[in-house]
């Protein structure tokens, strides 16, 4: 498998957690010199953005498509649930991942690492309603879905949530949420990246 992939890339990231995770033998490749703008890569992604996998004759692009079809092929029950209302559970948080999480968090680290010009005040606000909404979710359960095990909703909220103090937010209030962030990165195969807030060395 490849997985064309920025270092910095929060998206990009929770593919090569899942990757890790499942012992799955990849190759990363960095697009360089604008290749991901070319048009080799646009025939694999048209938006021009990464992550993309190439496993063999399969192609996918956007990282909640490539946790789905990762969990599904490889992941087994307890990454991929057999059941309809536990598959739901999980689209809600991918849709979440897609939407809250990106225009939220993701996006003031845009502004202040990449120095994207945002509405910082909305970006704020929304962040804090969605950091708020987590550390109550996690205040009962140790994971995003109920149960015991992690998921791919997880992969797919973790990255940025924890990068969120390089967008300027303070995780430290959430004390559920920072639960969560320390779970995660004591997972066998949990894969460090640039930037990644880690609760346990802040003493
Ligand atoms: N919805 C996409 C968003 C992907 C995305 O925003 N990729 C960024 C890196 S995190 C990218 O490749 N940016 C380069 C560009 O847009 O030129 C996903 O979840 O994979």
């Amino acid at each position: 498998m490849k997985l064309y992939y920025f270092p910095a890339s929060g998206n990009a990231h929770k593919v090569r957690l899942l990757l890790s995770m499942l012992q799955l033998p990849h190759e990363l490749v960095v697009p360089t010199d604008g290749a991901h703008k070319q048009a080799e890569f646009l025939a694999m992604n048209p938006f021009g953005q990464v992550p993309v996998l190439v496993d063999g004759d399969v192609v996918v692009r956007d990282s909640q498509a490539i946790l789905v079809y990762l969990a599904a092929r490889y992941g087994g029950p307890a990454w991929w649930p057999q059941d309809a209302a536990r598959l739901g559970a999980v689209q809600a948080w991918l849709s979440t991942a897609a939407n809250e999480v990106a225009h939220g968090p993701a996006l003031l680290r845009m502004h202040r690492k990449f120095g994207r010009t945002i509405d910082v005040e909305a970006a704020t606000q929304r962040s804090l309603s969605l950091l708020q909404l987590l550390d109550t979710h996690l205040r009962d359960q140790p994971w995003l879905l109920a149960g015991d095990q992690p998921s791919i909703a997880d992969l797919a909220i973790y990255p940025y949530i924890a990068l969120a103090p390089e967008g300027g937010l303070d995780l430290t209030p959430f004390v559920h949420l920072t639960g969560w962030i320390a779970r995660l990165q004591s997972l066998p195969g949990h894969v460090d990246m640039p930037g990644l807030w880690h609760p346990l060395d802040k003493a």
